[in-house]
């Protein structure tokens, strides 16, 4: 089923089991080779959701500031983005042009995300994909500025959300996770992979 809140277009129960098990197979090489790190804010704020990438483009944190960057920290070009990964973009978008960027989210007990615009890509008319791994997360929508209403709804694991015009630029967050309401991932938590087209 297919859901429209406020441009975000929701296609609840995208993937199935053996989908979301195929993804999360193709994360674990991906993983070895750039490790989930704790990015930091300017400030030496530690996020409480740890992230790394796959693609030309990662983005990081750390008291220089954010940005894409085509490295991982330790200094190795970010791996592949996993065919399967690749797929869900094709299927959802029916784009050819492909992503160069996978941000890889993962949130544990209390992780979070702060309301923000996300507005580093280069061209800000390309989409962006979400595809949800793991427990459940409570996602807010908000407007694209700040302030006024917001929505939420709660995302599943094999759920797979596409931003695209109005919606690319709304605020949006996640404001906390039920930890242990899935049994994909064998320590719990959900992984919330982005595909974008950043440079
Ligand atoms: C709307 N991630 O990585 S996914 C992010 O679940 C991010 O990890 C959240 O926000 C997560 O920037 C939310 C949904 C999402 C992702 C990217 C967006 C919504 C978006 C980009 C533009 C507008
Ligand atoms: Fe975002």
């Amino acid at each position: 089923p297919r859901l429209s809140v406020r441009g975000f277009d929701i296609h609840k129960g995208c993937l199935d089991a053996a989908a979301q098990s195929d993804i999360l197979e193709a994360l674990r090489p991906v993983l070895r080779r750039a490790p989930l790190t704790t990015p930091e804010t300017r400030r030496g704020q530690k996020l409480s959701v740890r992230m790394s990438a796959a693609g030309e483009l990662g983005w990081t944190s750390d008291r220089r500031g954010y940005r894409y960057e085509p490295r991982h920290p330790r200094g190795t070009p970010w791996p592949a983005i996993p065919d399967p990964v690749l797929r869900v973009w094709t299927r959802v978008t029916e784009l050819e042009h492909r992503p160069d960027s996978c941000l890889i989210n993962y949130y544990g007990a209390d992780a979070r995300m702060g309301l923000h615009q996300d507005r580093d890509e280069a061209d800000l008319s390309w989409p962006v994909v979400s595809i949800s791994l793991g427990d459940d997360a409570l996602f807010r929508i908000g407007n694209t500025t700040r302030g006024g209403k917001t929505e939420s709804i709660w995302l599943h694991s094999g759920d797979v959300v596409v931003m695209g015009g109005e919606a690319r630029l709304a605020y949006h967050g996640i404001d906390r996770i039920r930890f242990g309401s899935s049994r994909l991932l064998p320590k719990g938590g959900r992984i919330n992979l982005t595909l974008r087209v950043a440079g």
